[in-house]
């Protein structure tokens, strides 16, 4: 059978297609709205009109799908295959009308409620970060107050008079929808005179002390508190992921940052997002290819707590 994303007849499993031909789903699931028997549904939301410098990220989810086929059979360093324990989908992506700027939180914010409402776990694939405001007012509605696992090289906490994407995690905390002390910024490399009672990490500590010290700090400040992933692709220096909007040098390494990742088994995650991938200042896919290893990784870490 060929074009696995709409010929597969089990959620599970992997096809064995070309990397380059078909429909391009995230990483060749099957392609469907229909949530049933789903553990986790990847789905995108094209959006850039919130950005504060170079806009693109609405082509991000298709750039990131498009790089994530050709990680479909390579799970290494994790020793199992994620499509035998977990049903994933690809769902599509949101869509909203970006003539009418003041409804888009509220299509995000319905488009995850829809998801979540069926018990099902999200991965989504951004878009401007923006979109995280949305997506934890539904996360936060299911889960609590959460704590915020934020990879970035900014705070995305400026307490300004109109929203962009620097804004939204200040007002996710005032909103009671993400507790700041309990939270953790990872990689940071731009100045805010304001914390925000977030627990920083800037990029030098990250890069200088490793993989095994981050996690141990994460752990310390999550505890067993539900956690919400949002990993900004500037997290990572531009050397490893030039295409985004705002890159900022002295990033951490894809290595460094693949590791935290990958040690973060013992957090209990409410849901995922993944952010800021602009294909146009992309070079080789290079920024495109690293995102879609992210996401493997993200299926991976919770393939790996699926009893
Ligand atoms: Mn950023």
């Amino acid at each position: 059978m060929t074009d696995h994303a709409i010929t597969a007849e089990s959620l599970y499993g992997m096809a064995h297609e070309p990397d380059y031909a078909g429909i391009l789903s995230f990483m060749r699931r099957k392609y469907t709205k229909d949530l049933t028997g789903v553990d986790v549904a990847v789905s995108g939301v094209p959006l850039d009109l919130m950005v504060s410098n170079r806009p693109g990220t609405r082509f991000g989810p298709a750039a990131v799908r498009k790089a994530s086929v050709a990680n479909e059979y390579n799970h290494w360093p994790w020793p199992f295959d994620p499509f035998e324990r977990l049903a994933v989908i690809d769902y599509g992506d949101c869509y909203f009308d970006a003539g009418k700027p003041e409804t888009i939180n509220d299509s995000i914010y319905n488009h995850a409620k829809h998801i979540l409402d069926a018990g099902v776990f999200m991965l989504t694939l951004g878009g401007d970060h923006y979109i995280s405001y949305a997506l934890l007012k539904a996360h936060a509605e299911k889960h609590g107050p959460m704590s915020l696992i934020h990879f970035d090289a900014h705070s995305d906490t400026w307490d300004d008079s109109s929203e962009h994407h620097g804004t939204m995690f200040l007002r996710a905390a005032r909103e009671g929808l993400i507790i700041p002390e309990k939270s953790i910024q990872i990689g940071l490399r731009t100045q805010n005179p304001e914390t925000h009672g977030f627990n920083i990490f800037h990029a030098p500590w990250v890069m200088k002390n490793g993989a095994e010290a981050t996690l141990a700090e994460i752990k310390k400040i999550v505890g067993d508190n539900k956690a919400y992933l949002t990993f900004d692709i500037d997290c990572f220096d531009p050397a490893y992921a030039p295409g985004t909007g705002t890159p900022v040098p002295g990033g951490l390494t894809s290595l460094t940052a693949l590791e935290i990742i990958q040690g973060l088994g013992d957090i209990s995650f409410a849901g995922m997002d993944l952010v800021e991938v602009s294909p146009a200042y992309d070079h080789g896919e290079i920024t495109a290819i690293l995102a879609a290893a992210v996401a493997n990784d993200m299926i991976c870490l919770l393939a790996s707590q699926k009893k």
